[in-house]
Formats: structure tokens, C-alpha cells, sequence
């Protein structure tokens, strides 16, 4: 799908709107300032990045919860400009790497790649599904509803009217979920949608799980995949620095065995890297760590190979 030589254009997106802890705007300055650039360019890629995306501020004050959801305006309006930045690289040709920031943001990137590539599928590996409606969300906070709003599920809410609901169920796979709201299993049920949970990965390994992932959204490999990591899907002990670490997740290898089976692929076309959040885990230690898995996984799936 990419022209050689093949360019990788950095999305650094330096917001925490969807939800409520502080720091996860750190995430990308950190993946930056960890060399992440200058080791995609060692890989061999051209590398488009001139900053960090510079948000429109709203103040909270100015965003009162739309029903249940927090920030809804900041959300909204960020998210727009996202997809219109992944979008625009898309169509000239460059691979977007969305740093985040909260996992919200993927309502923009995926709407991005979506519409230049109406027939991606989507890769979601995270410990959490983020398919609440704003109607079953318990938390309001929009980084567990991206999901919703790309499937067309839910009410209509005027404020996110600009997103459309181009993901088809069947396009969409996750891998890694340990933490699922009842409301989002029902959700998952309702709609048929595929979901290898931490169960499916003890029981099959990483390797039969990301063939059958595969299989099931993209059986011929010929459609563009977007892979939308949330580092969360890893175990605390492997990505300790992030907002809502749940034990028993994917080892070190594993989370990088999935990125490395996408770009065997030759799919992909579009990546994210979120929730890294410098302020939280227990100390530097924690945070160098989990920046650096964050800097590894994009290698990985931009072509690092270990031999
Ligand atoms: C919960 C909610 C979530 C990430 C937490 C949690 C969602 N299902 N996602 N951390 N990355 O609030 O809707
Ligand atoms: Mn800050
Ligand atoms: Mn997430
Ligand atoms: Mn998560």
C-alpha cells in the first residue's frame, strides 16, 4: 500500500481530554525525546516529524458533560484534527504513528485512515475494549468509547456528528482483553465482534492468536490494517507507567510478536502507541521502561527484526 522509499509520518499527540488522570499528555514528548525518530530512520525509513500536533485548548469550564460524557467539545474537536493530520499523511503516501495521549484519540486516527483506506480493518490490542456507548459507560471518561463511536453504536450526539461510522464489525479484532465492562460484553455479543481476551492467548499462544486475528479481519492479506496499540495490553510489570494497569497481560515478547506478525503482513498502513503516561508507575526506572517498550513495539511493527 506504501510507495518506497517508505515514509513514516510522526503524530505526536500530547492529550489526556478522555479521561481523567494527569501525565498521559507526556507520553509522546517521552517517546520522542527516547530517540524514536533517529531508530525509525536506522530502520530505514523516511521520517516526517516537525512537533508535536498542537491542540485548540477548551476549558473545562466551557465543556460541561454532554449526558454522561466528560470533555466532550475538547474530545471532539481534537479527535477532528487528528483524523484530518492521519488522513492528509495517508493520502500522500506516509504511514501516520499516532503517539498518544489517551486511547480517545483513535476515534481521529482510525477516522483517518478510514477515509482514505474505506476498507481497512482494525487491530485493537489493549486490556480494555473501549466500545462503552455514552449511554453504558460507567467512568464518562471518552478514551473507553473510541470503539462506539467508529461502529455507529450508541445515540446520535450532535457534538461528534463529524465521525463517521465507517468500521464494520467484522473489520475490527481485539487482542489482550482483560478488564471488559458487562455493558461492552453485551456490546461485543450483540454485534458478533471478534475478541481474543488474555484467555485465548494462554490457551493458543500469541502465535495462533494473531494467525486466527488475522484470518478473521483480513483472510486474504490484501486489506490495509490499522493496528491501535494501547500499552496497557502489556502486564504492569513489562508497561508499569500508565493509567489503568490490570495484571496479567501480555509478556514482553508477546506484545511485540503481534506487532511484529503486522508488518510481516506488509498491511499495514497506520499505527498507534498510547497511553504511556511518564507520571505515573513507581518512579524513573518504571517510566524509562515503559517508554522504551513503547519505542520498541513501533520498531517492531515499522520492521525490526530480531536476526
Ligand atoms: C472503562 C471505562 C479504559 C483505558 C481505561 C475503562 C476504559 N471500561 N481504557 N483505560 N485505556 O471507563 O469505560
Ligand atoms: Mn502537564
Ligand atoms: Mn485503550
Ligand atoms: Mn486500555
Amino acid at each position: 500500500f506504501l510507495p518506497h522509499p517508505k515514509t513514516v509520518a510522526i503524530v505526536g499527540c500530547p492529550f489526556r481530554g478522555g479521561q481523567s488522570r494527569e501525565g498521559v499528555d507526556h507520553g509522546p514528548i517521552r517517546l520522542v525525546q527516547a530517540g524514536l525518530p533517529e531508530q525509525l530512520a536506522e530502520l530505514g525509513w523516511t521520517v516526517n516529524y516537525d512537533g508535536h500536533h498542537q491542540f485548540e485548548e477548551i476549558d473545562e469550564k466551557n465543556d460541561p458533560p454532554i449526558g454522561k460524557m466528560k470533555n466532550p467539545r475538547l474530545v471532539s474537536r481534537v479527535c477532528e484534527a487528528v483524523a484530518k493530520v492521519v488522513g492528509d499523511h495517508a493520502k500522500h503516501g506516509q504511514l501516520p504513528l499516532t503517539l498518544g495521549g489517551d486511547h480517545s484519540l483513535a476515534m481521529g486516527t482510525i477516522s483517518g485512515t478510514l477515509s482514505h483506506y474505506p476498507d481497512a480493518c482494525v487491530i485493537w490490542v489493549d486490556a480494555h475494549a473501549d466500545i462503552n456507548t455514552p449511554e453504558t459507560t460507567g467512568s464518562g471518561n471518552i478514551h473507553g468509547m473510541p470503539v462506539s463511536f467508529l461502529l455507529g453504536l450508541g445515540p446520535k450526539v450532535s457534538e461528534f456528528a463529524w465521525v463517521r461510522p465507517l468500521l464494520q464489525p467484522h473489520r475490527l479484532v481485539y487482542i489482550g482483553l482483560r478488564d471488559v465492562d458487562a455493558g461492552e460484553k453485551r456490546i461485543l455479543k450483540e454485534n458478533g465482534i471478534k475478541a481474543f481476551s488474555m484467555h485465548e492467548v494462554d490457551k493458543w499462544g500469541i502465535g495462533r492468536v494473531v494467525e486466527m486475528a488475522l484470518d478473521h479481519v483480513n483472510p486474504k492479506r490484501d486489506l490495509p490494517v490499522h493496528l491501535s496499540f494501547d500499552v496497557d495490553a502489556l502486564d504492569p510489570s513489562v508497561a508499569p507507567s500508565t493509567g489503568t494497569p490490570v495484571r496479567g497481560g501480555l509478556t514482553f515478547r508477546e506484545g511485540h510478536y503481534i506487532c511484529e506478525a503486522v508488518y510481516e503482513t506488509g498491511c499495514l498502513v497506520a499505527l498507534d502507541i498510547m497511553e504511556v503516561n511518564p507520571s505515573l508507575g513507581t518512579g524513573e526506572d518504571a517510566v524509562k521502561q515503559t517508554v522504551a517498550v513503547g519505542c520498541s513495539l513501533a520498531r517492531s511493527a515499522l520492521g525490526e527484526t530480531l536476526l
